[in-house]
């Protein structure tokens, strides 16, 4: 520690300011972008949180596909609303990531070289109207049960940022079942397109809470910094308890012969995840990883004047 002088206080040593912060964790209050953090908290917050961003913002395209085709103009004004939400949430999660010293443009430059991920749900394709719907239900309930936890994250910035992005994602979730609830009252035609966009996103949905608990490699410091509050497992689980009776109400059969309540626990049990599939998906060749991309890259470079002007217009009047 270096001697206090008149007109400065010493600054405090580095093991005074960790032990700073493991009492602010212990004791569950947040750390603030002002506060002091070990390294790699900050860094395992960033590829969290840049990833999470990633996915809100390629999260726009398989439903954006629909935005032409959308059967009324009523569907259209809502998934139009919709994917602007999700637009949003990416921009609060790109603000909550520059707080801890990250450059908006340099995640986008990551993701697009393929050195960030974004969630392996948005790798597949959107086949039919009915899979707006099925978006709607299966991946933003799966993304609520996720994200109300992470509400209570020990970063102050990304935990309020979570509260938004939970109301609004309850919202998708009760619009996509509503868009299910009225094609299952329509035709014979309709109630097939409903069911074939369940047997479709069902175990890719589960795949959205990542990794086995036990091939987890981030989930124990996660937990233990408490920017995660439950593990993969956990939430994977509850999304199922969840969603069965859902499915129920709706009248669609989820594509798992070995779904089934344990008496004993009251949960349900399921059948295994192809997990052979979601480290495919990882690995950039899931069904629409390269379409993807390649759609944000020519987003980035098409749009680049843009960026240019609006830069040069904030420095004006900085
Ligand atoms: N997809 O150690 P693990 C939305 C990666 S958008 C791809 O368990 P962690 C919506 C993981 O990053 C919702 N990658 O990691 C938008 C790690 O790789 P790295 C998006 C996955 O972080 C538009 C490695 O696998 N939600 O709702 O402890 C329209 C090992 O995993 C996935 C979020 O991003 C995956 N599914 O736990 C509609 C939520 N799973 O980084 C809806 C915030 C794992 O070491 N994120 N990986 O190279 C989280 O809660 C956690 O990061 C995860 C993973 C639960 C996803």
């Amino acid at each position: 520690m270096s001697a206090p002088t008149l007109d400065r206080p010493a600054a405090p040593d580095e093991a005074a300011l960790q032990a700073q912060f493991d009492a602010t964790i212990a004791a569950d209050h947040r750390i603030e972008p002002r506060d002091w953090m070990p390294e790699a908290y900050r860094k395992g917050l960033v590829r969290q949180i840049a990833q999470h961003a990633h996915s809100e913002i390629i999260g726009m395209q398989p439903e954006g596909d629909w935005l032409l085709a959308a059967p009324s103009l009523r569907r259209k004004a809502i998934l139009l609303a919709k994917v602007q939400d999700e637009a949003g949430h990416g921009m609060y999660l790109y603000s909550a990531a520059e707080t801890l010293g990250a450059d908006r443009a340099d995640l986008t430059d990551k993701l697009i070289e393929r050195k960030q991920k974004y969630s392996s749900i948005f790798n597949y394709p959107t086949l039919t109207y009915a899979d707006v719907g099925v978006i709607g239900w299966l991946v933003d309930g799966a993304a609520i049960c996720n994200q109300v936890p992470l509400c209570r994250s020990s970063y102050g910035p990304y935990a309020r940022a979570m509260i938004r992005v939970c109301k609004e994602e309850s919202f998708h979730q009760r619009q996509g079942y509503e868009l299910l609830m009225t094609m299952m009252r329509g035709t014979d035609g309709q109630r097939a397109m409903v069911q074939d966009a369940v047997d479709r996103w069902w175990w890719p949905s589960l795949m959205m809470f990542g990794p086995p608990d036990d091939d987890s490699p981030n989930s124990a410091q996660s937990m233990a910094w408490g920017v995660k509050r439950h593990s993969n497992d956990e939430l994977r689980q509850r999304f199922v308890d969840m969603t069965v009776p859902q499915a129920a109400v709706l009248g669609v059969t989820l594509p798992d012969p070995e779904l089934a309540l344990d008496p004993d626990t009251g949960r349900y049990r399921f059948g295994a995840i192809d997990w052979t599939e979601f480290k495919q998906v990882l690995a950039g060749n899931g069904p629409c990883n390269d379409e993807r991309i390649a759609r944000r890259r020519a987003a980035r470079d098409d749009n680049a004047w843009v960026t240019e002007a609006a830069t040069a217009y904030a420095g004006k009047h900085a």
